[in-house]
């Protein structure tokens, strides 16, 4: 597939998709995700990408949310099937079996919010600013936004946030937990590549193991989640991967993680 509307990267191991609709703040609609999925189709081929890093064109936007000027016709069927595809990509990102960073350069919006908030985490630069004004355009969160927000800054901020559509600056992310961390806008990226590149160095089942035991053990209780770090303990325990890091530290050497399954 052709990408018009977004730009698809590979920076040796670290996979790059980029929003690219700049005149429109990088505003989401079926053609974007059409081509994030193809995007995702090929991170999953390739094995030797370790990590994923989502941004946005531009100065101004990392995503502003839907296209309105999509939705604004949409009929009740096309808008679920709209509202289902937008999640189901946000989905794939979430069940990446590697990690996800949000690098998010400035709007992050209505949908835009949503998929930063699919991401593993989330880093922003001192320009970003979040929110869910959809209740502005009398309607609700499309992309999993009620589910996600409140899981990630907890119930009550999560409706103040939805209910009033108020936009926050990173700071204020930070500090209600939606961001990891905040950056001067001009270190933003090598930041994220930064992070992305450490993470890019670890073993490929721990990662995955890792984000499957947060991301599973947050819907379950405390002992079944702990089952379910066994069982995944025991995978990386018998993975190559395993066996090269424990190996490397007793030999007083730096691991060399090749990311094989067995
Ligand atoms: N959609 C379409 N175009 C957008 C856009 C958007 N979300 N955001 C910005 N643009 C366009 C503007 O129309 C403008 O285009 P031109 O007039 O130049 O042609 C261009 O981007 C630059 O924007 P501004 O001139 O407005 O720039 P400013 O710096 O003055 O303002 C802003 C920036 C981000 C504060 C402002 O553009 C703004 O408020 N944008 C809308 C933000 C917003 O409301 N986002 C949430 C969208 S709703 C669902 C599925 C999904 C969803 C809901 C339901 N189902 C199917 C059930 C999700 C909903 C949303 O995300």
């Amino acid at each position: 597939m052709a990408y018009k509307n977004i730009i698809f990267k590979v920076d040796g191991d670290v996979a790059v998709i980029k929003f690219n609709r700049p005149k429109a703040l990088n505003a989401i609609n079926p053609d974007v995700i059409a081509e994030t999925n193809s995007a995702l189709d090929k991170i999953m081929d390739d094995s030797s990408i370790r990590v994923l890093i989502l941004t946005g064109e531009g100065e101004k936007a990392f995503i502003a949310g839907a296209d309105i000027s999509h939705m604004v016709n949409l009929s009740a069927i096309q808008a679920r099937e709209f509202s289902r595809n937008g999640q189901d990509v946000l989905f794939r990102l979430e069940n990446l079996p590697i990690p996800v960073i949000a690098c998010v350069n400035g709007f992050a919006l209505g949908g835009g919010s949503e998929f930063a908030m699919a991401c593993d985490f989330i880093y922003a630069s001192e320009n970003a600013k979040f929110g869910q004004p959809e209740i502005n355009l009398g309607v609700i969160p499309g992309f999993g936004g009620t589910q996600r927000l409140s899981r990630l800054v907890g119930e009550a901020m999560a409706k103040e946030l939805c209910m009033t559509g108020v936009i926050i600056d990173a700071r204020e992310a930070k500090e209600i937990g939606l961001v990891n961390k905040v950056f001067p806008h001009d270190d933003l990226w090598e930041a994220t590549m930064k992070t992305a590149k450490i993470m890019a160095s670890k073993g490929r089942v721990s990662l995955k193991a890792i984000k499957d035991c947060v991301e599973r053990g947050l819907d379950v209780d405390l002992l079944d989640g702990c089952y379910m770090e066994s069982d995944n303990f025991g995978l990386c325990m018998s993975s190559p991967d395993g066996k090269e890091g424990m190996t490397a530290f007793l030999e007083k050497r730096n691991p060399d993680f090749k990311g094989e399954l067995g």
